[in-house]
């Protein structure tokens, strides 16, 4: 049986208009043979919970570079177990500090990337977590 190509959902939540990072990460996700939707600039984490069920996306990745990451990740979290989407992989990354990304790690957020990640590492991640937790 062929396997469904992986889903995965960019979003960029916030006002700031960072969204090289993201535009980056989806080119390479697609590049890797996965499905990828952008949300665009300035969504909530409402709009992008909303957005990944209804696109039923295998994995919501946030890129974010405003200092914002210790509200939209948390909401985000919360918004996923209200929803029951105990099978999708929330990650991301952007300018997070080593220490916050441990914190958030421990609420249950994956893994995290820091400025100058090699993207593959970022696919390789993104592929084993879906390929161990896909129902
Ligand atoms: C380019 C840039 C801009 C550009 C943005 C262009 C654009 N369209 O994106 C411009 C000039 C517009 C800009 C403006 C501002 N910026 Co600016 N900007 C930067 C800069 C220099 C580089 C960011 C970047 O594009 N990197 C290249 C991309 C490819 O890398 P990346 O996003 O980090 O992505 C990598 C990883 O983080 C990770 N990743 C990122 N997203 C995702 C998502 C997923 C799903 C995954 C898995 C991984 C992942 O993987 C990527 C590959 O390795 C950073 C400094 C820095 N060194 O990061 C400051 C920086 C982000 N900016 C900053 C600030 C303060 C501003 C301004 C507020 C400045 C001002 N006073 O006007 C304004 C905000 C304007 C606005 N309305 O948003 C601060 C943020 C501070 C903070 N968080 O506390 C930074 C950190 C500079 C600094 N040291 O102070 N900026």
């Amino acid at each position: 049986m062929t396997q469904q190509p992986i889903r995965v959902l960019v979003a960029k939540v916030g006002l700031d208009g960072h969204d090289r990072g993201a535009k980056v990460i989806a080119s390479f996700l697609r590049d890797a043979g996965m499905e990828v939707i952008y949300t665009g600039l300035r969504q909530t984490p409402e709009m992008v919970v909303n957005a990944a069920l209804q696109e039923d996306v295998d994995v919501i990745g946030v890129s974010i570079l405003s200092g914002a990451h210790n509200t939209v990740f948390p909401k985000i979290m919360q918004l996923m177990k209200e929803k029951k989407m105990e099978d999708v992989l929330l990650t991301g990354g952007g300018i997070i500090p080593e220490k916050d990304m441990v914190k958030l790690n421990e609420m249950g957020v994956g893994k995290l990337f820091a400025p100058g990640t090699d993207t593959g590492e970022i696919v390789s991640y993104i592929s084993t977590w879906v390929q161990q937790h896909r129902r």
